[in-house]
């Protein structure tokens, strides 16, 4: 099931937010910054625990990583990073798609039941919304199609939008 809100992602109460992180996994600012200030310092410390893949690197581009939610309604977070946009050709698509691919993946590790995803990549990042949106859109209805255990319960998937203009965006898109 998709559903969209409007609203900061740090309110809600559901198995698994996702952040927006960057490749170093130590906060930041736009939507980051919200998760690890409502979810306190054990989130930094958590993912200072989180194994560096390369120098600086703890999460690559279009991978992701959980941790607890700590202090969040959320019981984990799952970190992913967009790709900073550049022209379009660069990868961005592919990229951004594996986000969301990815933290499905690990939601369903996790036996999570809901999700819920901001617009990843559209602020600092600069992906132009509609494309984001309708790649975010595509991946998670090919998710929800995809045939899985009928024992397990469907996943619930939120688009959490900061913004009015964001969730009629989704709306456009979903109806
Ligand atoms: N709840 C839901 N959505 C939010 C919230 C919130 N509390 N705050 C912002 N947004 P951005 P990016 C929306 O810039 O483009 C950070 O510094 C915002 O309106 O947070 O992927 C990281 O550390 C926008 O639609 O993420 C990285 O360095 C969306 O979240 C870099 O920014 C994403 O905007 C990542 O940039």
């Amino acid at each position: 099931m998709i559903k969209i809100v409007q609203g900061d992602i740090t309110t809600l109460a559901v198995d698994a937010i996702v952040n927006a992180a960057n490749q170093v996994m130590l906060g930041g600012g736009g939507v980051d910054g919200a998760i690890h200030w409502a979810a306190g310092d054990e989130l930094y410390e958590a993912c200072l625990k989180v194994p560096e893949v390369r120098p600086g690197v703890r999460c690559p581009t279009g991978e992701a990583r959980i941790t607890p939610g700590f202090k969040l309604p959320a019981k984990f977070v799952i970190h992913t990073v967009g790709p900073v946009y550049r022209d379009g050709q660069h990868g961005e698509p592919e990229k951004l798609a594996a986000c969301y691919r990815n933290s499905l993946a690990l939601a369903v590790e996790n036996s999570c039941t809901s999700i819920a995803f901001p617009c990843i990549s559209t602020g600092i990042y600069g992906y132009p919304k509609e494309e984001a949106a309708q790649i975010a859109v595509r991946e998670v209805k090919a998710f929800l199609g995809e045939g899985r255990d009928p024992a397990q319960p469907e996943m619930e998937v939120i688009f959490c939008c900061f913004s009015g203009r964001d969730a009629n965006v989704y709306r456009s898109l979903i109806a």
